[in-house]
């Protein structure tokens, strides 16, 4: 059996690197605790010893950015959560760590499968930088029915962990790769179709072909379902509500950008760049986002566009 910390150092993966990722796991299983505990979402009241309880995405960023200060790693961190990045003096490392710490938790209280989202930067200067020049590695935990951590290291590959009965993360799969065609898509935003005529065209052209559909509105579930079967596209395209899309660069789509490359998929904005060669130009910035099987990712860019 591999634990995730051995198995990175045998990839080579630098001590502080892995070190940070450490302390990311452990925020996972923490976060995980909590979900079990039944702290749902919703709760924002007193608990029967008249203690203050927080909303789980609240508690989680919390859990996420204590975890991070220990680690004396990070010297930024950015959260979905938080207007502005917090800087934390470190003495071990000039990494910054950019997250969504739970989302999707508008689902928690239906029991669908939610996640956390990383992007780990080795640079302390997120405005103006690109997820291709400075982002190093990303992560993400699943909390479903088994909690799932999936981790690429830039140009080491993506690899899965499982979290056993004991806490500890074993590896599952190694070296998770993307095919370039699909029969799985994973449409969000299908309101744009009321006014993008191109998008209701791509969407209906994938039921005419009789492909399955995968789609739980959790942006986690649905991408590591795409990881999962190595196939599928998942799609966020903008309208009036979103007029740049609603999930973010930071927090969502240049992490899984990182992951989705890394296996040999694509990750394009509505125009068809790479998320990864977006300019960062400001901390909660939204994008447009097509991502998965590459050949699929850019025909229906091709169609939209
Ligand atoms: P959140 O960060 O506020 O949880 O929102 C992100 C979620 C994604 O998980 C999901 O893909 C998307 O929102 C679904 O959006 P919609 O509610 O428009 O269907
Ligand atoms: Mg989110």
């Amino acid at each position: 059996m591999q634990f995730f910390n051995h198995f990175l150092r045998e990839k080579g993966v630098k001590n502080d690197l892995r070190s940070l990722l450490y302390h990311i796991a452990r925020s996972i299983k923490y976060i995980n605790f909590s979900l079990r505990a039944g702290n749902t979402a919703k709760l924002d009241s007193s608990n029967a010893s008249g203690e203050e309880q927080m909303k789980l995405d609240v508690l989680s960023d919390k859990i996420i950015s204590n975890e991070l200060e220990k680690s004396e790693l990070a010297a930024v961190i950015a959260s979905e959560e938080q207007e502005t990045p917090l800087k934390f003096s470190a003495p071990r490392g000039q990494y910054a760590v950019t997250y969504d710490p739970l989302d999707g938790s508008s689902l928690v209280d239906a029991n669908l499968a939610i996640g956390s989202i990383f992007g780990i930067w080795d640079t302390t200067d997120l405005i103006g930088t690109t997820g291709r020049k400075n982002l190093i590695a990303a992560c993400y935990g699943v909390y479903g029915p088994r909690v799932i951590f999936v981790i690429a290291v830039k140009g080491k590959g993506v690899h899965e962990f499982e979290l056993n009965d004991v806490g500890e993360f074993c590896l599952t799969h190694e070296n998770r790769t993307v095919a370039l065609e699909s029969k799985y898509f994973a449409p969000g935003n299908l309101r744009c179709t009321r006014s993008d005529d191109k998008y209701l065209a791509l969407v209906q052209d994938w039921i005419r072909q009789g492909r399955t559909l995968r789609y739980s509105g959790g942006m986690v579930p649905d991408l590591h379902h795409i990881l999962s079967k190595g196939q599928g596209i998942f799609s966020y395209p903008r309208d009036e509500k979103y007029p740049d899309g609603k999930l973010r660069l930071l927090f969502e789509c240049d992490p899984f950008s990182l992951i989705f490359e890394e296996a040999g998929g694509a990750s394009l904005n509505q125009e068809g760049t790479p998320i990864l060669d977006m300019k960062v130009e400001e901390i909660h910035q939204r994008v447009p986002i097509f991502v998965g099987s590459k050949t699929e990712v850019e025909r229906a860019i091709e169609k939209i566009k």
